[in-house]
Formats: C-alpha cells, structure tokens, sequence
C-alpha cells in the first residue's frame, strides 16, 4: 500500500500529469509525492471486481483523508478506449482528495460515471474548474495561454446551433459539441451523454449525422472524413474521405445529412445547395446538386441539421426551425411549407409537441 497524502492545495495540480510512469504519480511544484495503490487495501470499502466501482478517494481530513484507491481487478490503460483511463480515473479521485464531491454535470470530470476522453486532448471542464475554485480560490499562478475549459451545452439555451440530428431506433440524437442529448418519445427530459460514452472512436463537434438504413450504421461527418459506427464499433476502413459517397473533391465539409425516408435517399446539404445519395447503388443521384430553395421553400440560408418526424421534414438552419410536410423529396409533391420560425427547444429538445 502506497502512502498517499492531501495537502495538494493548488488548482495546477490537475495539468502536471502528463508524465507518470505505471504506479507513480510525481507532482511537480508540490512537497508531496502521490502513489497510486493498486493492491489489496485495509479500509472498509472493499473492491466488486472487474468494472463497477473503479476506485475511491477520501475527502480532506487527517488520517486516510486525501488517499486515493484504485481497484487492481480494472484494466487500466494509459489511452486505449478499451478498459478504463488511470489518468481520467485519477484526476477524478484526486478531485475527490481535495474535497470536491460528484457533479451532476455530464461533461464534468466529477460525474459519477466513467466515460471515455482522449488523455491527450483533454481540458477539465468549467464545471471542476468552477469547483476547485471555489474550494480553493482562482489560480494565482500565471497560466500559460491553452485551450479553454469546455462548458456543457445547455438544452435551454435558445441561441444555441445544434451540429447535427440522428433518428436511431425511435431515439433521436441531438448532437452539440462533445455531447448529445438522447430523445425517446416517451420521455419529457432528453439525456445528455458524451458522444463518446456510445463512440469512444468518434469524433466530437461533428458537421452531420445520420443512420444508413442500407447497412444499418450511423455514420457520423467532420469536415472531409465520414465515419461509420455499427453498434458501438466503428465499421472497418472507416473513416473515409467524404468523396468516397461520390461528393465532388471541392466539398470541404457536408453542413448536414438527412435520409429522406419517402425518397430512400440521402440528401447532403452543403453551402445553399443539397445532393441526393442512393445508397443501394452507391452513387449520387444525377440531375444534383440542387439548390435548397427549390424544394424546402424558402430555405435560403445554411441547413445546420435536419431530421423527420411523423411525416414531416424539419430542418434546422442555426437556432431556428422550419418544418415541411411533403410525400416525397424525390417527387417534389410539396404540399405545403411552413416557415415555422421558433426555437428548437420548445418543441423537440423538449418534446413539447410530440403529444
Ligand atoms: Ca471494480
Ligand atoms: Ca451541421
Ligand atoms: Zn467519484
């Protein structure tokens, strides 16, 4: 059993991990040398096994106060995104150590539950930041110009600009940032879960989403890369540059990607223009691309994210909706258009109007 010891008291402590060896945590600047435990240990809160709890950490006090335990039966790993994370798992016990207790946040460090980051390219979040500081007081060190801590997107926010929308299996899929919020019918509040937690592969801030009823895949853009996930694995040889769909070499990015399933096509909006995919053929439907306003009346500005919903098309273009009704996108039977201008939130995110 290593000894560890509380008394970290500064905020820096969360940007010295970048190098550890296995079982050592050295923390630069600080008096106290941190050892991670991971063998059978004395306190009254023994370990399940593989997953489940994956270690524990005692707030400030004398004593055992500020060790941190970690569960040997876990497979730790320095950045697969298989097993678990030690440096996520750690940074979250040592919140624990200097007194900070879970967040209901989900994009938070503190959350009870482990989801996958990218230790490379990790920030902590405002959530922590907000609470190690105020345990502690803000950093009064110099900190070097990097990246900002990520706030969590709020579902109330009526500016906000989703990145994209998915239908999967009667959930729908709002997609902001790092994060998407997880619809089912049934439900009045909407999930917020890191694309990671499903994806661990995938890439965050994505353009467009959307499931290929073809091959029973999400495929998910960023710029000029598609990646294509069945079940929670991402589909082999992907990502693939978007021109692999037959999009013209030009296209930097696909701004959004609905299945029209009137037409079985897929339709990719990019800039004020929208191309139509059979996916049976795997080819690009000749006579596109289009311009948008030909067929979604009055939709002059930029698609961001469109889905459809009990025979309506509803296509976001930044924080405002519009909804189509028409049989089919193919046949143009435009029955009617409404430019229904409102915010998203009132009526899908929060499924107002589903009744
Ligand atoms: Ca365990
Ligand atoms: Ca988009
Ligand atoms: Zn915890």
């Amino acid at each position: 059993v290593g000894q560890t010891k509380c008394g970290v008291n500064t905020v820096s402590v969360y940007r010295m991990f970048n190098t550890f060896n296995y079982t050592l945590f050295l923390i630069p600047k600080s008096p106290h040398t941190v050892y991670v435990c991971i063998v059978e240990h004395g306190d009254f809160y023994p370990f399940d096994g593989p997953d489940g709890i994956l270690a524990h950490a005692f707030p400030p006090s004398p004593g055992i106060g500020g060790d941190a335990h970690f569960d040997e039966d876990e497979t730790f790993t320095f950045r697969a995104d298989r097993g678990y994370v030690l440096f996520l798992v750690a940074a979250h016990e040592f919140g624990h150590s200097l007194g900070l207790s879970h967040s209901d946040d989900p994009g938070a460090l503190m959350y009870p539950v482990y989801s996958y980051s990218n230790p490379d390219t990790f920030v902590l979040p405002r959530d922590d930041v907000n609470g190690i500081q105020h345990l502690y007081g803000p950093n009064p060190d110099t900190v070097e110009p990097g990246p900002t801590a990520p706030p969590t997107p709020d579902a109330c926010d009526s500016t906000m600009t989703l990145d994209a929308v998915a239908t999967l299996r009667g959930e729908m899929l709002f997609f902001k940032d790092r994060f998407f919020w997880r619809s089912y019918p049934q439900s009045v509040t909407p999930q917020q879960t890191l694309i990671t937690n499903f994806w661990p592969q995938a890439p965050v801030k994505i353009d467009a989403a959307y499931k290929s009823q073809i091959s029973d895949t999400v495929l998910l853009f960023k710029g000029r890369k598609v990646w294509a996930f069945r079940g929670y694995d991402l589909v082999r040889g992907y990502p693939k540059p978007i021109s692999s769909l037959g999009l013209p070499k030009t296209v930097s990015k696909v701004n959004a990607a609905l299945y029209d399933v009137h037409s079985r096509k897929t339709l990719f909006f990019v800039g004020d223009q929208y191309y139509s995919y059979d996916e049976t053929k795997k080819t690009m439907d000749r006579g596109f691309p289009k311009n948008v306003d030909e067929t979604f009346s009055s939709m002059t500005s930029t698609v961001t994210a469109p889905f459809q919903y009990r025979g309506f098309t509803y296509l976001y273009s930044g924080p405002y909706m519009y909804e189509y009704s028409m049989r089919s996108v193919a046949e143009k039977q435009l029955l009617f258009a409404l430019k229904l201008v409102f915010h998203y939130k009132t009526r899908f995110l929060h499924f107002d109007g589903f009744k």
